[in-house]
């Protein structure tokens, strides 16, 4: 009922009576109240008069399900959202629902992580109502060796969105971190449960620095968030439907569009290609500039005496950006 109310005071630009709330809901005014009462503990400012009723002066910066479907356009992702005050991770929870068979597009975000994750066991810094930390399950009809597409996709959509949304020179560190001028905004970490040669789902898991003013001292030096480049706060359930609007739209093309090349965006954006690299294989650490990406979405490294290695995963150290 909340989100119906919130729904119509949203669609009056005047005060909504508290009769016609009522009515229309089919619920007693009291009822009413408790609801408005509610929306009010979740931060709406809502003013009432005892002659007009109700009005919504002010939405607050929450990412519920409610605040994020508001104006969504899109057919399938983050159509079934599944949002928690907290969470372990919410890769680890889009997993647990993955196996409870969850549909494609499910988006599952949190105000906050106990154990948010990063990529080999690293952990991901995800203080409560500062970032966006969420997942988006997907269930594509890929074999597990196409997933890296996915990786390559989910950065490009983010990067894509936070351009356009706040303006700020994003570019994506190969395969998917997103960086603005060598620091990190956004870490994504890609999962997938597969049989042989069968895709069960894929889990991309995105966090974006959005409201943070500092980081705790050990990542400081490498992290920023979009209000440290803009000096600006950011409302964050307009840019998770951003994100989702743009994995979608690369999403769809790839699955559907045989004539669909993501390299082509992908590299425009991509800031590893032409720079120093190295990357350690075994026990041997590979030195040279990286100079494409592969039809397998590998960065190729050039090395000084001419000899091309295409790499498929594992940390890539890029001259002039901070690492993990
Ligand atoms: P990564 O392993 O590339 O990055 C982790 C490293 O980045 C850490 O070791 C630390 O040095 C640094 N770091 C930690 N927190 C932050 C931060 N907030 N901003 C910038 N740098 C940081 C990247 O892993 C993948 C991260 C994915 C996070 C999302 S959040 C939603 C989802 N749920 C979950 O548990 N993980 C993903």
């Amino acid at each position: 009922m909340q989100e119906e109310i919130l729904r119509m005071l949203r669609e009056s630009k005047t005060y909504v009576s508290g009769e016609q709330l009522s009515k229309q809901l089919g619920v007693s005014r009291s009822a009413v109240w408790k609801a408005i009462n509610g929306l009010r503990q979740e931060g709406y400012v809502i003013e009432s008069s005892t002659n007009k009723g109700y009005h919504l002066e002010q939405v607050p910066d929450i990412v519920t399900a409610c605040e994020i479907k508001n104006g969504l356009t899109t057919h399938s992702m983050g159509q079934h959202v599944v949002s928690m005050e907290e969470v372990d991770s919410t890769n680890e929870e889009a997993k647990r629902q993955g196996g409870a068979g969850a549909p494609d597009g499910s988006l599952f975000l949190a105000e906050r992580q106990s154990s948010g994750k990063g990529r080999l066991g690293r952990s991901w810094s995800s203080l409560p109502g500062e970032g966006i930390w969420m997942s988006v399950l997907l269930r594509p009809d890929i074999t597990p060796y196409e997933v890296a597409k996915i990786t390559l996709i989910a950065g490009l959509a983010v990067c894509r969105a936070l351009r356009s949304a706040s303006g700020v020179d994003a570019r994506i560190k190969w395969p998917n971190d997103i960086v603005v001028g060598g620091k990190k905004l956004v870490g994504i970490l890609t999962e997938m449960a597969a049989e042989s040669d069968r895709i069960n789902y894929v889990v991309t898991g995105i966090g974006i620095n959005v409201n943070q003013k500092q980081f705790p001292e050990e990542i400081s030096a490498k992290a920023t968030s979009l209000y440290l480049e803009t000096k600006t706060p950011w409302a964050r359930a307009p840019l998770v439907r951003s994100v989702l609007c743009e994995l979608e739209d690369f999403y769809d093309r790839f699955i559907t569009e045989a004539s669909f090349d993501l390299l082509i965006p992908y590299k425009e954006l991509c800031v590893s290609l032409g720079r120093q690299v190295s990357v350690q294989r075994g026990d041997q650490t590979i030195t040279g500039t990286a100079v494409d990406i592969n039809s397998k979405g590998e960065l190729v490294i050039q090395t000084k005496e001419g000899n091309l290695f295409p790499i498929n995963s594992g940390e890539v150290a890029v001259q002039g950006i901070y690492g993990a």
